[in-house]
């Protein structure tokens, strides 16, 4: 057994990132997000890595901030915690730092997510999910609103009126029902869901991850542009793209039907 809180494996180009506190569901205590935010800056700076996949040890992902942890659990007869203060400190930079990673990023859902656990997995690029697992908006039954990027996750994945529903109510959403409602993109088998994580991650790592990051932040600006300002960003990407080695490599490639080589980042 590690006492570290979150393990790191490569597999070729496909860095693993696990969760560590089983016990406790994997919930977010300050040493978890420094060990988690440590790991993701090694892997972005690694020019090996070539995509991330995010899971939990044990039955769970992620049930959120630990609630226990003394710095956000109200202590009887004490001032109150400034919650807004661990959201700017630590949930804030997680998920501009999924959202703004190189390479893509695989959630495997090895069981249930919940609270932040839930919006970090959502944060990521392609969902996955065994199909023994849930995510729970738990926020609401504690008196707080989504956060980790739920309050703008939520809507744009699956709309204004599933969204509240979820964050209202927060009830337990079965895996199968998140990919029914485009919550996630797949749910499989609990068995196989470390190896097709880990498939989909090398197929992933052999893309051209640079397109792809880019494509990702497109995707994240679009519902809150124009069409002439996204037509404008789409040529200003491909303008890049275009002038780039994968881009080159993917023509070539093609041209000579013979399997492309990206390398760009
Ligand atoms: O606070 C701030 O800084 C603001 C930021 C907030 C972000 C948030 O994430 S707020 C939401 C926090 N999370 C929750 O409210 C979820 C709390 N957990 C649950 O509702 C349930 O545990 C689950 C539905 C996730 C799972 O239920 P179940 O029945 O499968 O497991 P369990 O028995 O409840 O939990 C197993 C153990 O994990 C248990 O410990 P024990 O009794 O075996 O020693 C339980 O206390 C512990 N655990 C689960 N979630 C948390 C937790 N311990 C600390 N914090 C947790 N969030």
């Amino acid at each position: 057994m590690s006492d570290a809180l979150v393990l790191q494996s490569t597999n070729g180009p496909v860095r693993t990132l696990t969760l560590n506190r089983p016990s406790s569901l994997n919930s977010f205590t300050q040493a978890m997000h420094a060990e988690l935010m440590a790991a993701l800056e090694a892997a972005a700076a690694d020019v090996q890595v070539r995509a991330l996949v995010l899971t939990g040890a044990g039955r769970g992902f992620c049930a959120g901030q630990d609630l226990a942890d003394p710095a956000v659990a109200p202590a009887p007869g004490g001032a109150p915690k400034d919650l807004g203060d661990t959201v700017a400190r630590f949930y804030r930079p997680l998920v501009l730092r999924l959202k703004t990673f190189p390479v893509p990023v695989v959630a495997a859902v090895n069981g249930v997510a919940a609270g932040a656990g839930a919006n970090l997995a959502l944060c990521c690029d392609l969902v996955l999910a065994a199909r023994s697992a849930s995510f729970i908006q738990a926020f609401a039954k504690i008196g707080l609103v989504p956060d980790t990027g739920g309050t703008w996750l939520l809507p744009r994945l699956v709309g204004r009126a599933r969204a509240l529903g979820l964050a209202m109510l927060g009830d337990k959403l079965p895996a199968e029902e998140a990919e029914r409602i485009g919550l996630i993109w797949r749910c499989v088998d609990d068995a196989s869901l470390a190896d097709e994580a880990a498939a989909l991650a090398t197929r992933l790592a052999a893309m051209p991850v640079a397109a792809l990051a880019a494509t990702r932040a497109a995707l994240d600006a679009g519902p809150s542009v124009s069409l002439e300002d996204a037509l404008d960003e789409e040529a200003r990407l491909q303008s890049r793209l275009g002038r780039a080695h994968d881009y080159q490599e993917g023509v070539a490639a093609f041209a000579a039907r013979r399997a492309p080589v990206f390398k760009d980042r």
